[in-house]
């Protein structure tokens, strides 16, 4: 339980970076950074094997965004840990800054470049099948956007990695039903997802893309048989301050000065709250 909460304080403090980098930048994407934070503070903070103090460790697990949109989530997470100084973030997206609009390697701890949607699976397979032929224990987790999911590239490297039985890649899709112009299901119909995954030979867990321990015990379970796997995550697009939730608008809103101010006190009601339970 202690864990649980102290995941969910994390959590919050990461959305307050979130309205903040976008707030201070006046861009930025709002809705699918608040979606799938708790997705990513799970994975860093309790999942995988990394060293902040070493962000090129060779035995560390991969992380890439594939949804690189969702760049302010993931800076401020690996400011949190220590890959790189926490005061960056206030010249994110500033001439300048090493913290651009989408993530880019110059930044420690990231990866691959990302931001054009559709490309980081078949890089996770590149790295999963490297992985493999090294004989190497890392895994590889990819966060794909469920709009995302509309480029084809996304289906030629989910049938590859089928192929090559890779059991060390893991794919996250964070289901928030929203993508740039719609609900997804209105834009180009996404369903049956679930079975479409599984026919192109990945394992799927389905799981609340906010509840940390339904997402640390599916984590915890991945076995290695084989197959890719695949993590459902169901989220709400801009979760955690009330008027941004299942808002299509704030897919790149960025907040005036009336509505940060209630944002960010809305998040410390929030934070206060865990603070009497821990
Ligand atoms: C190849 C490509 N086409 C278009 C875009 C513009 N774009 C940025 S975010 C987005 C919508 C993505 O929706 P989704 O994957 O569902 O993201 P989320 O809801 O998690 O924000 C689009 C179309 C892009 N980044 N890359
Ligand atoms: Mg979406």
């Amino acid at each position: 339980m202690e864990k649980i909460l102290y995941l969910r304080k994390k959590a919050i403090e990461r959305r307050k970076d979130i309205i903040k980098m976008i707030y201070n930048a006046k861009s930025g994407h709002t809705g699918g950074s608040l979606s799938c934070i708790d997705i990513i503070v799970t994975l860093f903070y309790e999942i995988m094997k990394i060293d902040p103090k070493n962000p090129d460790w060779d035995h560390r697990d991969r992380f890439i965004l594939s949804k690189g949109h969702s760049v302010e989530a993931y800076y401020s997470v690996l400011a949190d840990l220590g890959f790189f100084p926490k005061e960056q973030l206030e010249n994110y997206c500033k001439y300048g800054s090493i913290l651009t609009g989408h993530p880019t390697t110059k930044v420690p701890g990231v990866e691959v470049n990302t931001g054009a949607l559709g490309h980081g699976l078949a890089v996770g397979v590149g790295i999963a099948l490297a992985g493999k032929i090294d004989k190497k224990n890392y895994r590889v987790f990819v966060l794909m956007g469920d709009g995302e999911l509309d480029e084809g590239s996304v289906w030629e490297a989910a049938q590859i990695a089928a192929h090559y039985q890779l059991d060390n890649l893991i794919g996250i899709v964070d289901r928030n039903y929203l993508q740039i112009s719609g609900n997804t299901e209105e834009v180009s119909k996404l369903e049956s997802l679930k079975e479409k995954w599984q026919a192109f030979g990945w394992v799927v867990k389905e799981v609340n893309g906010h509840d940390f321990e339904q997402m640390i015990k599916v984590f915890s379970e991945i076995p290695t048989k084989k197959s890719p796997h695949l993590v459902l995550a169901r989220t709400t697009k801009g979760k955690g301050i009330s008027f941004i939730e299942g808002k299509i608008n704030w897919h790149h809103k960025v907040p005036n000065d009336e509505e940060y101010k209630i944002a960010i006190r809305e998040l410390d009601e929030q934070l206060l709250k865990v603070g009497e339970q821990i």
